[in-house]
């Protein structure tokens, strides 16, 4: 009895941990998403989010998070350190238990924290169980603890390691090669969700620093006494935009425990940016926050303009739509337990949050127009003429629908259909070029590959309103082809084709159209990318042949590999070919190296994270100089097989 062990099951304990842990060993996706970058940076999200927690409960001023040489992820906090002490049920340290055992963690010890979002403290046993090794130590102002696992699994226990009077918790760990598709984390991805995290909480001290490499260690503190206030003009600044008033409107209402508040402000483009938040979980689905915020936001405009007769007698009133162009918002709830909906669990489903939206909004932004009437009248107009430009387009519309050039029953001439219907398993083919086509049409499987050549003048869309899309008649055939309307008509259920691949030549007048069309898809049939419909198709960029062997190379280094293995022990010649255009393929070439599925390479295009896509396309297509000349120097590095 004298040589009790800390912990008094032990056996039983272990067991029951390695199978829970194991569990998230056998199938990760379950738990983080996904094993690709995604998840991979959701692992840091995991850990970070805890020291959030913290500092929100009021015990801790500072975050650090650095990634370290052989991607290795450090992050500490000056927190009360998590509690070691032993938990009668486990007979283990509560830490321990924070690391071993699924779903523990945040509400030990005391009542937990107040305000708590769906996942946050749930994670570190998974990010332990996906981590090569994973290092804690926790100083509490008297002892320092430290315990090492590897995979998830411990042989030996917590112990002190030290004293200290300082207090606070450090993570240190490297995410399993045998789980990750890649284990390489990208600094801007870090960067941008940490930011969030520091606008979405006022105050915080985040601090972020590469390592990695020592030739280039970078690093920024994230702190924003203005929260989203700041968000919403980083937002602008970032993108180079003017506004149209020079301070964020910021509004905020209390119901006791729950709260709201909202930030925005108008600029100078067609684009809406709405982002929502409840308990810092971006909400992409939306949910009642949104709902609530769109609702009133209309509803006001709508009042405002007839109270003060900008809105005549006659006039129709503004749509949402109308009121939301060339507005960035950011909306951010917080309340004691966010229900969440919708098929990736980001849909807010909280039933009277919506009224406490809908309440600030009317009360406070009416207040705000009526106080401040000449900021209330450019914004105004703004929508005004946003409702005459979707008018425009509205007729525009229906002028083409006459025409039927939109409808399905009349397909673009230069369209090579196929005969399949089952989106899936079709596909189509989108060709810049019309000896491209050409090659595609006569290469194509036509059971179910469908191929559209592009011509004419391809329309910028970053600058331009969707009335412009209707009369392009490059974008006009894209549109009908895929049979399922732009816009807010949108409708994936009548999609003809499954996946939509981009096939354009490897050079700069190749990116050059991709970027065009991508930037048409992200802006006007934003639901085809997020729904992952489309795709990029790869060509080949080189073909070496020795005799009767061929091989084709889709990189310089692939080449190098080739031309070695063709040459063989005697180094003999291989004759290279470079690929300069899609046109100098033959039908069969075409086939065999970029279309055929079972062969090819396609690249699914997918966004990583809205706000940034948003930005990078505001910043390459958009009509502001500079901050396009600041990404594309940054960038410049990152560019390869330019074709000069
Ligand atoms: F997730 C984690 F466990 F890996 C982790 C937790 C990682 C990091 C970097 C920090 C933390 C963490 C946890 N920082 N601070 C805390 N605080 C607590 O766990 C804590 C401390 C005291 C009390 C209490 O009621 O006295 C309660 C809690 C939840």
């Amino acid at each position: 009895m004298d040589n009790k062990p800390i912990s008094q099951n032990y056996d039983e304990t272990q067991i029951q941990v390695l199978e829970g842990l194991e569990a998230v060993r056998k199938r990760p996706g379950m738990y983080i998403g996904s094993t690709g970058p995604k998840g991979l940076h959701h692992l840091v999200y995991e850990i970070v989010d805890n020291s959030i927690d913290e500092a929100l409960a009021g015990h801790c001023s500072e975050i650090k998070v650095e990634l370290l040489p052989d991607d290795v992820i450090c992050v500490s906090d000056n927190g009360r350190g998590i509690p070691t002490g032993i938990l009668p049920k486990e007979g283990l340290s509560a830490a321990t238990v924070v690391f071993t055992v699924l779903h523990a963690g945040g509400k030990f010890g005391g009542a937990g924290y107040k305000v708590s979002g769906g996942l946050h403290g749930v994670g570190s046993s998974v990010v332990n169980a996906l981590s090569e090794w994973l290092e804690v130590t926790i100083c509490n102002g008297e002892h320092c603890y430290f315990q090492h696992f590897e995979r998830g699994s411990y042989s030996e226990e917590i112990k002190i390691i030290g004293n200290a009077e300082r207090t606070g918790t450090q993570v240190k760990f490297k995410a399993d090669s045998e789980i990750f598709e890649t284990t390489e984390y990208d600094y801007d991805i870090l960067l941008t969700r940490l930011r969030e995290q520091a606008f979405l909480n006022a105050g915080i001290r985040i601090v972020m620093e590469d390592l990695r490499d020592p030739e280039n260690v970078r690093g920024e503190t994230l702190q924003y006494e203005g929260g989203i206030k700041s968000f919403v003009e980083h937002i602008h600044t970032k993108k180079g935009l003017e506004t149209l008033h020079p301070e964020v409107i910021y509004l905020k209402k209390i119901d006791g425990d729950n709260s709201a508040e909202v930030a925005l402000q108008y600029n100078d483009s067609y684009n809406e940016v709405l982002l929502s938040f409840a308990n810092n979980i971006h909400t992409t689905e939306g949910g009642t926050h949104e709902t609530g915020f769109k609702n009133a936001l209309t509803r006001v405009f709508n009042d405002y303009g007839r109270k003060t007769n900008l809105l005549k007698e006659n006039d129709k009133n503004l749509s949402g739509e109308d009121v939301r162009e060339g507005m960035t918002a950011i909306i951010s709830v917080k309340l004691t337990e966010c229900e969440f909906e919708g098929q990736t669990k980001t849909k807010l489903g909280n039933t009277d949050i919506r009224p406490l939206v809908e309440g600030l909004m009317t009360e406070n932004l009416m207040n705000f127009f009526e106080e401040n009437p000449s900021i209330a009248r450019s914004i105004f107009d703004k929508a005004i003429n946003a409702q005459r430009a979707r008018e425009a387009a509205r007729k525009a519309r229906e002028m083409t629908r006459r025409k039927s050039a939109l409808e399905t029953a009349s397909l673009p001439g230069k369209l090579a259909d196929c005969s399949e219907k089952d989106t899936e398993v079709t596909e189509i083919y989108i060709v810049e070029g019309d000896s491209a086509g050409g090659s595609a049409k006569a290469g194509r499987d036509r059971r179910f590959q469908a191929i559209l050549p592009l011509w004419g003048k391809m329309l910028n869309v970053e600058k331009a309103r969707i009335d412009k899309v209707y009369g392009n008649e490059k974008l006009v055939p894209v549109v009908t082809a895929l049979g399922c309307g732009i816009g807010n008509d949108i409708d994936l259920e009548k999609l003809r084709y499954g996946k939509v691949i981009i096939m354009a030549d490897a050079d700069v007048d190749g990116s050059h159209i991709r970027t065009l069309l991508l930037t048409f898809f992200f802006r006007f049939m934003k639901p085809l990318v997020e729904k992952g419909h489309i795709y990029i198709a790869q060509p080949p960029l080189y073909k070496l042949s020795r005799g009767k062997q061929v091989r084709y190379a889709y990189s310089d280094k692939e080449r190098d590999i080739f031309i070695k293995e063709l040459g063989g022990e005697t180094n003999a010649k291989v004759d290279i070919q470079r690929y300069k255009g899609l046109g100098e393929m033959d039908p069969e070439q075409l086939w065999e190296t970029t279309m055929d599925p079972s062969h090819r390479t396609i690249i699914k295009v997918e966004m990583e994270d809205v706000v940034r896509a948003d930005e990078i396309f505001t910043i390459l297509m958009g009509d502001k100089v500079a901050p396009r000349r600041e990404f594309i120097e940054k960038n410049a590095k990152y560019v390869q097989n330019l074709d000069v």
